[in-house]
């Protein structure tokens, strides 16, 4: 089968167009990346045309041999959809996960996205943690973004923020979510340091930069993203008409919710806050 033709590559274009129709994806910002099934490989192989091996920038021994759909380095998201060949590749990775290779996409020439140490390595915790973890997705998300400059950056905050302005919130993302200081994107650094987030979460902000979401599958995985961002935006929005709030959801409703959901809310997130916070 033709690799577009692929449902697995159909449900990644959309993806991408979708986050772009969302305002995530100014120019070249934000990337995708999804753990192909051995199945879905053997699907699409005779397609495959290898080009040299290079170096991924970090290891990823848990996913050696494996295969990879990611957005193209310093390509526009708006474009995926209109010409999927040229904007996003399929890589295959060596026998100690250190090195990976194109086998498919990129027609026009190009690299994997800037941001694959983060993905392989955010990929190779949740893979080590549940099998099914397939999806990880970065995006500009203008919401978030904002809350980082008037938010302390703790995860404790963060998470305590976005379970309170949408009920729905503790429900899809019930272990919480993870903030990483300001750092310079693209390196192993920052790989390393969101990867230890994603032992924890499903969801990472970047301060000042945007977010990262994991999960089983496209739907999954944007769905947390969007749920996160628009639990932000609400957020923002209250804090543009008045600095507190007049009433909110409150610890014991969060214990009410966790019961009737069967979801566990950690306790740390629970606090007792000031009146009006
Ligand atoms: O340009 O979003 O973080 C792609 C990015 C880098
Ligand atoms: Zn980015």
């Amino acid at each position: 089968m033709k690799v577009l033709d692929a449902e697995f590559v159909q449900g990644f274009i959309r993806m991408a167009n979708d986050g772009w129709e969302q305002g995530w994806h100014e120019r070249n910002g934000g990337n995708l990346s999804y753990r192909v099934k051995a199945e879905e490989v053997e699907l699409v192989d005779e397609n495959f045309c290898p080009q040299e091996w290079q170096p991924i920038g970090t290891s990823v021994p848990n996913l050696a041999g494996e295969y990879f759909l990611v957005t193209g380095s310093g390509k526009y998201f708006r474009n995926v959809i209109l010409a999927p060949q040229d904007n996003i590749c399929l890589i295959e990775l060596d026998e100690k996960g250190e090195n990976y290779r194109i086998v498919w996409g990129l027609e026009r020439g190009g690299r994997p996205t800037s941001e694959l140490p983060s993905h392989l390595m955010n990929l190779e915790v949740k893979k080590l943690q549940d099998e099914n973890y397939r999806v990880v997705y970065h995006a500009h998300t203008t919401n978030i973004i904002a809350l980082t400059f008037v938010l302390p950056l703790e995860d404790a905050v963060f998470t305590r923020e976005l379970w309170e302005m949408a009920t729905e919130c503790p429900v899809v993302f019930p272990q919480g979510v993870g903030v990483v200081p300001w750092m310079v994107p693209g390196g192993r650094e920052i790989a390393v340091a969101t990867s230890e987030l994603m032992k924890k979460y499903d969801l990472a902000i970047w301060a000042h930069h945007g977010m990262f979401a994991a999960g089983y599958d496209f739907d999954l995985t944007f769905g947390l993203m969007h749920t996160a961002e628009k639990s932000a935006e609400i957020l923002v929005k209250t804090l543009s008409m008045r600095p507190d709030k007049l009433q909110t959801i409150t610890p014991e409703n969060f214990r009410d919710l966790a019961k009737d959901f069967h979801v566990e809310l950690p306790e740390a997130f629970l606090f007792e806050k000031g009146k009006g916070k």
